[in-house]
């Protein structure tokens, strides 16, 4: 292999989010968010963890930064928890939450290392869910005008803002499925949510620009490529299915300002119409699409669970590839599938690689780290990275998923994805290899061989 060099002023960065690693939850007069309800209810998340101290970075973030600025980060994605800003997710924003991503903010800048924030990274305020939630058309409106309020307060020193972190992942897991906050199991319902939520991050995308006209707007998405388990014609036509429900759900109206027709069809037993006007709101032109990767689903044909085929069928395995301690594939095809896909169906965007990584084991020995299944993990989707660039994806920026170790949803604190160690009892922070090996790459903007 020969070095790959990237794209001149290409974007270097890593990503972490709000309840993942704050903590702080009972300060600055921050409200109860729907993972503090989900996480303290038991039985939800492995062994009863919570989010209430994670990485105590709402304290620490000082020196986080600092280490940021050491390890030469580029840029670095967190997310703003609604329930800093507005306790009750309505109302005048609260002084002391804005305050705490301000200060983070202008320590970024100082230490030469572009924010971008994320507005909604699935902490919605607990007191919006007990008004619906997104099952209620109201949180569009009430996202807008939260929006506005982050956009008005740090959007002069932002550098991009995403609305919302993986609409796939929090619909479907948070209203079907129930494994996240906020726990609802009703597929009936799916449509209404997954409606608003399109329509929330448009509203989003209309009140930021009014705030801030020249500040670079995008939304986060996860869409793997759905393949079918066999060479049957079910399983080809089930991976289509589910490929509509789970990822066009989301990027055919937002990219193109329609539902899908097959996806409409399908829901046409559940009585669903979506009105014209509002598809208008949610297809706002952006700035730019994150992508979030990790891997492909597998899909089959399953008659007693349609449309959820591929949940049923995500533990299979296949002889000879290599998994991460999530048990996902690694395969960076995958990464490379999505942005092919959005180059050839969806007119070619500007994107940010918005999230991309790995989890494993990552014993600390003699005060290091020697994480070298992550190193060959972020290499091997780096190079096809690398490729769909050179194939035309104007691809801008990468963000490591994740920065520090922390608080990953319902598996708790069990699965490290840090390009940092977290020792939880002492909050002593380690960066791995793969920091130091990610610095050198950000250093060259370059893999070497
Ligand atoms: O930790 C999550 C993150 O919050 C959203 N994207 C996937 C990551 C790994 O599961």
């Amino acid at each position: 292999m020969t070095e790959l060099q990237f794209p001149e002023g290409f974007v270097w960065g890593a990503a972490t989010a709000a309840y993942q690693i704050e903590g702080g939850a009972h300060e600055g007069g921050r409200g109860e968010s729907i993972w503090d309800r989900f996480s303290h209810t038991p039985g939800k998340v492995s062994h009863g963890d919570t989010g209430d101290v994670a990485c105590d970075h709402f304290h620490r973030y000082a020196g986080d930064v600092a280490m940021m600025r050491e390890l030469g980060l580029g840029a670095y994605r967190f997310s703003v928890a609604w329930p800093r800003v507005q306790p009750s997710g309505k109302g005048p924003p609260h002084p002391a939450g804005l305050d705490f991503y301000s200060r983070l903010v202008d320590a970024l800048l100082e230490a030469g290392i572009a924010p971008m924030a994320t507005l909604y990274h699935w902490d919605l305020p607990q007191a919006l869910q007990d008004e619906g939630g997104f099952a209620s058309r109201d949180v569009a409106g009430w996202f807008a005008d939260y929006a506005g309020v982050v956009a008005r307060a740090l959007g002069d020193r932002l550098r991009w803002i995403v609305t919302l972190n993986e609409p796939q992942i929090f619909g479907l897991f948070g209203y079907v499925v129930g494994t996240h906050a906020p726990g609802v199991q009703d597929f009936v319902g799916y449509p209404r949510v997954a409606h608003h939520i399109n329509l929330a991050h448009g509203e989003a995308v209309r009140a930021v620009r009014a705030e801030r006209a020249r500040l670079p707007v995008g939304i986060a998405m996860q869409t793997p490529p759905m393949h079918p388990r066999s060479a049957s014609a079910e399983d080809a036509a089930a991976a289509r299915r589910f490929d509509a429900f789970f990822n066009r759900y989301f990027l055919d109206p937002v990219l193109l300002g329609a539902y899908p027709p097959e996806l409409l069809e399908l829901l046409s037993p559940l009585g669903v119409r979506y009105p014209e006007e509002d598809l208008a709101v949610i297809a706002q032109p952006l700035d730019f699409v994150g992508v979030n990767n990790y891997t492909r689903y597998f899909v089959r044909h399953h008659p007693e669970t349609p449309l959820l085929e591929a949940l049923a069928d995500e533990h299979h395995r296949i002889d000879g590839a290599r998994y991460t301690d999530m048990g996902w594939e690694i395969r960076p095809d995958a990464l490379g599938e999505v942005l092919d896909r959005l180059r050839a169906d969806y007119g070619n965007p500007v994107v940010y690689v918005t999230e991309n990584g790995a989890a494993f084991a990552d014993p600390v020995a003699d005060g290091q780290v020697h994480d070298a299944d992550r190193v060959a993990f972020l290499r091997g989707y780096l190079a096809r990275l690398h490729r769909a660039i050179a194939d035309g994806a104007r691809v801008r920026g990468y963000f490591v998923w994740s920065w520090l170790d922390n608080f990953e949803w319902a598996h708790g604190y069990s699965k490290r994805f840090g390009l940092v160690h977290v020792d939880y009892p002492t909050q002593r922070r380690t960066p791995k290899d793969s920091a130091r090996w990610y610095a050198e790459v950000a250093r060259r903007n370059a893999l070497s061989p």
